[in-house]
């Protein structure tokens, strides 16, 4: 296992974990008191002294790790510690002081900086690569995430977001500015303004909750009396949340991040927060419906600072992998010269990267992805499928006036006039025109955009009516075979490799009781009631590109795995995927719902899509395929689950198992609906 030790250096507390890198568990950690204010020398003696102990006492060696983290309080830059009021410290080489005590690689970042880079990477921000992270507490704290790195300003000083000035001659600050954020919406002015409140109103409740003991208030009080209707405590409340409100609104402006979370003891007050929050942040902001930043509580809590640390050694790889990136590129016939690349999409099985390039003052951007070849054996065969396809396809789109520059996915040649790169690693990589004023959904936004979805899903399957089905190359034997998934399942089952079966018994039981079922569409084909055509088979609403003005699809995107198949999975995996209430990989399954109506608007975009060619076995079997492909998908995640997280892509641990509950989930919601699931088809495809 791979592993990093994080250090939370405070004024108090020096905490220490050994951190799994893969998914962020705390494998073991300890904490001693820093004793501030001392020489940096003894305190990171102290900080060696209990790694080697955790180390000596967990088994796990100091040597076998892959880097020291260490968030610190106060300014931080080039690995030193500029100035640090709660550690009486100034100028201190701490990176330098640490790595040669212990012959590491020693990384160090400002203790709410590291906190937001772990809430991007593994909290609520789940991968995503621009967050903001507020923590209330005694004052204000801030961290951002930008394009997956911390960003701290030429100097360090960057992200203090509690001295961002909200009203001018306000209140004073510990800063000694007046008007601070941190001065209305810190903990420490929650209570001194609740303490103010209560002098003026000798009847309001928060006395009775303190015993009538100024001195017992704690920013708890004002809101449990607001809870009890105290009219002195709400306008505490209110006035505390507006003011809140204007900090995150001015961030938001200036970040547009896609997560703005908030910790700190405040946080634990949950709705009664947050409702208020977001419904006056969404009024004072930019932004669009459903385009929103979303403004959450933050997940880890004491932890925070231990985990970033320990991942700080990331952003060293991240930009290791940014430079493969653009050497690369320099092997495809690309314009202008590379100046950004940065990983971009969901997908769970290539790696993908934007790359922007500047030309004569302009810009231009590509896609470049490096071919999984876990999951594509054959990387030169699936790209000629890949040219032959677009090649295809861009003909068709020309034919039709359409522009075929935009509707299909164009390839970038290399230097040698070959479709991809083989790199001297072995790897494989393809260069991509990128569609420019694009954007994708990993969730439905506008039930429009579903039935947009169905009719650019069905239309794409017409394009590929006529393409000679022999020239395919299988990328993925079996890809859609459901039976064939189930006995891959259930060699997992019996492997047990990581001890994981007997947590996931019921889901194992889930796919068990359908294994009749399961086989009921290679019955159907081999009856000649279900044709096989060539397919995209990966129909996801995230694997659409849409008109960033218009919102209509311009492209369909993933075209590895188009070989021949049934119509009814194409069908069934955009319903897997889009007609559910919530993400794929949602942990809180009472949020998962089978939505009928974007089934419908998709059965209807679907059959006109594909031009009202599907014969009656397909239409009948069309409910079934949503069935199958949610039931195939849940048993896919559940055996990659089994294996050890080998195939999909994750963030984070059991978000394969979570994954697989969401799809049984909305298979039980389905089998439930199956009858009017049945008499929508019948409504559309009468007409
Ligand atoms: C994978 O690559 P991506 O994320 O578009 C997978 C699909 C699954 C899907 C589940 C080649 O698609 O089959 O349905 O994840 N693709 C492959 O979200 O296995
Ligand atoms: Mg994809």
């Amino acid at each position: 296992m791979k592993y990093c030790i994080g250090v939370d250096l405070g004024g108090t507390t020096v905490k220490v974990g050994f951190v799994n890198i893969e998914n962020a568990e705390i494998l073991v950690s300890g904490s001693i008191p820093t004793r501030a204010p001392r020489a940096a020398e003894s305190v990171a003696t102290d900080i060696v002294k209990l790694i080697r102990r955790l180390a000596s006492d967990s088994g796990y060696a100091m040597e076998g790790a892959l880097w020291i983290g260490v968030a610190t309080a106060g300014i931080v830059k080039n690995g030193t510690v500029l100035a640090a009021t709660n550690l009486g410290w100034n100028n201190v080489p701490l990176s330098m002081l640490l790595s040669r005590m212990t012959g590491m690689q020693v990384y160090l970042a400002n203790d709410a900086n590291a906190a937001a880079y772990a809430e991007a990477l593994f909290g609520v921000g789940e991968g995503k690569s621009t967050l903001v992270a507020l923590t209330l507490g005694t004052g204000v704290g801030g961290g951002i995430v930008i394009n997956g790195k911390i960003f701290d300003g030429f100097n360090g000083f960057a992200a203090e977001m509690g001295h961002m000035i909200i009203n001018s001659g306000g209140r004073e600050c510990g800063c000694g500015k007046r008007g601070c954020l941190e001065a209305y919406a810190s903990a420490t002015a929650l209570v001194k303004e609740s303490r103010r409140v209560m002098n003026l109103y000798p009847d309001s409740k928060m006395w009775e909750l303190v015993g009538h003991d100024a001195d017992k208030v704690t920013a708890k009080t004002p809101f449990d009396a607001a809870k009890a209707g105290d009219y002195a405590a709400l306008s505490v409340i209110d006035d505390f949340i507006n003011n809140l409100a204007y900090g995150i609104s001015n961030v938001i402006n200036l970040f547009q991040p896609s997560v703005l979370c908030i910790g700190g003891g405040i946080s634990a007050q949950g709705d009664a927060l947050m409702i208020p929050l977001r419904d006056r942040v969404s009024r004072l902001s930019f932004g669009r419906k459903n385009i929103r930043t979303k403004v959450t509580v933050a997940r880890f809590r004491n932890d925070a600072g231990i985990i970033g640390a320990s991942m700080l050694g990331l952003q060293e790889k991240d930009k290791e992998n940014m430079s493969i990136a653009e050497k690369i590129s320099e092997n495809f016939k690309i314009e202008g010269e590379v100046v950004c690349s940065v990983p971009y999409g969901n997908g769970h099985i290539n790696d993908t990267f934007l790359i922007t390039t500047r030309v004569n003052g302009g810009e231009k951007k590509y896609v470049l992805q490096r071919i999984n070849k876990n999951v594509f054996k054959n990387p030169d065969l699936l790209m000629k499928n890949f040219a032959l396809v677009t090649e295809h396809l861009a003909k068709k789109i020309k034919a039709t006036g359409g522009d075929p520059k935009r509707e299909t996915l164009n390839l970038i040649k290399t230097f040698e006039g070959s479709d991809y790169y083989e790199s001297p690693e072995g790897d494989f990589w393809r260069m991509l025109v990128y569609v420019t004023g694009s954007k994708c959904y990993d969730k439905v936004e506008e039930p429009a955009q579903f039935y947009e979805s169905a009719v650019a899903f069905g239309n794409f399957q017409r394009l590929l009516e006529d393409f000679p089905a022999e020239t395919l190359h299988e990328t993925i034997p079996n890809f859609h075979n459901t039976p064939d998934r189930f006995k891959n399942l259930m060699a997992e089952v019996e492997r047990d490799s990581f001890g994981r079966l007997s947590e996931v018994m019921a889901e194992v039981e889930f796919a068990r009781a359908r294994e009749e079922f399961a086989g009921t569409l290679e019955r159907e084909h081999a009856a000649g009631r279900l044709p096989l055509r060539v397919t995209h088979n990966d129909t996801k609403l995230n694997n659409i590109l849409f008109d960033e003005q218009t919102d209509k699809p311009v492209c369909v995107v993933d075209l590895d795995t188009i070989m021949p198949g049934y119509s009814v999975n194409d069908f069934g995996d955009s319903i897997r995927f889009g007609a559910s209430t919530a993400a794929e990989d949602e942990r809180d399954l009472s949020l998962v719902n089978f939505d009928i109506g974007l089934y419908e608007l998709y059965v209807k975009g679907f059959i006109e899509g594909t031009g009202n060619c599907l014969t009656e076995g397909e239409l009948r079997m069309l409910p079934v395929g949503a069935i199958m492909m949610t039931l195939e998908c849940g048993i896919r995640f559940l055996t990659d689950y089994l294996a050890g997280d080998t195939y999909f892509k994750t963030s984070r641990p059991k978000q394969n198992l979570d994954r697989c509950k969401t799809q049984f989930k909305l298979v039980s919601d389905m089998e439930a609906n199956l009858d009017k699931m049945h008499e929508i088809v019948n409504k559309y495809a009468q007409k």
